[in-house]
């Protein structure tokens, strides 16, 4: 079964269009991806292969962790059962096409928002749009009714970029302040969604003490949404984690001010945090809002730089949940380590938890009293993608092939 997918791949005049398959099919067989040669991708990047072996080792490294944490409990979700991939999920990933966007006239369309709409509305296959390199100046919304759409920049060392200048007090069509919920560049409102490759951008600039200046790079509204090495940049508030469950890996992520915000339950895996502070900033703002809410944000094996000093998280809500494990955090990071907003009421409340991190940012001797250094126990529910419920929908080549 493998290698038929895998053949039938390598046959298809358009290689690209295989890739993601292939390259799921690769995650679970390291055999196949030792004999079998790149170069007839045309895409020979070191970087590319770095990047699938990268992914082997964890997708082995997370099979343990998962195989020893049958009995993790997180929240008050029953655990230990194991969950089949979502029936819709696997419909629409055995009933796949694909459509290709580029900017010189050589694909289907010159650009996203047209790719965008040539889907019909209520989606069930997944599709794939394969997007040339360039700029793409357009505001995207992907609106509730496509579900399963895939964003892939085709080219891994010149990826795609969508880039806008939008800002919370800046003015939509009606008239009214856009606010920071329609500042975002890119708008995930729809369930399933992947992106691979591509780079989110807003533009606007970030004046410290001025208000009305967040201005999302994306919104991220729909539950099961993925990403692979993308990255985004902006200023103040670049990711609108929103809500559902989100899966972030090998991303770079770059702002000023609270610029990983929500109340998503994501996991961010091998990602880089650049800070751009000018003073005193947050990386996250989390918004996790009432004890049995399934909202935090993980960060595993992340690198925390740049410039300024930064809290790791503040706040926003009362239960806000935030963990950092074996990440990097260089002397950017205050010694505090968190705060609360100015609410101190927060202090019982909030799960702020750090685990085997190092450098030095990481020294826990500073921290403020209500954060937390957690033992191997308390960490397990956040280290592994069971944290977002990902044995149901992150497209793990073994559960979509099998079933
Ligand atoms: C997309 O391309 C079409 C056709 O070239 C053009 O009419 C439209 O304005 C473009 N849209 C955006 C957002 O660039
Ligand atoms: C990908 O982008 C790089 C950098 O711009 C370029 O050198 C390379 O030729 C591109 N590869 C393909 C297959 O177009
Ligand atoms: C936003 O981008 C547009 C188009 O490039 C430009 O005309 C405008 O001046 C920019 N606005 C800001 C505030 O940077
Ligand atoms: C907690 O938040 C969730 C999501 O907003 C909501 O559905 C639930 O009713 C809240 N529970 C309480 C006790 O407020
Ligand atoms: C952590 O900080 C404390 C107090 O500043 C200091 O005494 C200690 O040596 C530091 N630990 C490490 C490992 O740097
Ligand atoms: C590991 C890997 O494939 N990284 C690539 C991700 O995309 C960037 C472009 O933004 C490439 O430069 C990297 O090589």
């Amino acid at each position: 079964m493998l290698l038929v997918l895998v053949v039938s791949a390598l046959m298809d005049s358009k290689i690209h269009t295989q890739l993601i398959i292939l390259f799921l099919v690769l995650l679970s067989e390291t055999v196949i991806l030792k004999s079998h040669s790149w170069s007839s991708l045309e895409r020979s990047d070191s970087d590319f292969n770095n990047w699938v072996s990268w992914n082997v080792r964890n997708y082995q490294k997370k099979t343990a962790l998962e195989a020893e944490m049958t009995m993790a409990k997180l929240g008050n979700r029953p655990s230990g059962k194991l969950k089949k991939i979502d029936v819709r999920l696997r419909k629409a990933e055995l009933n796949k096409m694909s459509i290709s966007v580029r900017q010189d006239g050589s694909g289907d369309f010159a650009n996203i928002t047209d790719a965008l709409i040539s889907i019909l509305p209520r989606n069930n296959r997944r599709v794939t749009l394969m997007i040339g390199p360039g700029v793409y100046r357009e505001k995207i919304l992907i609106p509730r009714t496509l579900p399963f759409v895939t964003l892939l920049g085709t080219n891994a060392s010149d990826p795609p970029t969508i880039t806008g200048n939008d800002t919370a007090s800046g003015s939509g069509k009606d008239g009214r302040p856009l606010r920071t919920f329609q500042s975002a560049t890119v708008a995930i409102e729809a369930d399933y969604f992947i992106a691979v490759n591509v780079k989110f951008e807003n533009t606007a600039p970030h004046t410290v003490g001025r208000r009305g200046e967040q201005a999302a790079a994306i919104r991220i509204s729909g539950t099961k949404a993925a990403f692979y090495n993308c990255s985004f940049y902006g200023a103040q508030d670049t990711l609108y984690d929103h809500k559902g469950l989100h899966y972030f890996n090998n991303c770079f992520i770059q702002g000023s001010v609270d610029f990983i915000f929500g109340y998503g339950m994501s996991l961010y895996e091998n990602c880089y945090l650049n800070s751009m502070a000018k003073k005193v900033a947050s990386l996250t703002a989390q918004k996790r809002t009432n004890s049995t809410m399934a909202s935090g944000f993980s960060f595993k094996d992340c690198v925390v730089r740049g410039r300024g000093q930064v809290y790791l998280g503040r706040a926003w809500g009362d239960y806000s949940r935030v963990v950092f494990s074996y990440s990097f955090m260089d002397n950017i990071v205050l010694p505090q380590g968190w705060s609360d907003w100015g609410d101190q009421n927060r202090h019982l409340k909030v799960y702020y938890g750090e685990y085997k991190c190092g450098g030095p940012g990481a020294n826990l001797s500073g921290r403020v009293p209500w954060a937390r250094a957690l033992t191997d126990e308390e960490a397990k529910p956040f280290i592994g993608t069971y944290y977002i419920d990902g044995d149901s929908w992150l497209i793990t080549p073994s559960k979509l092939i099998n079933h």
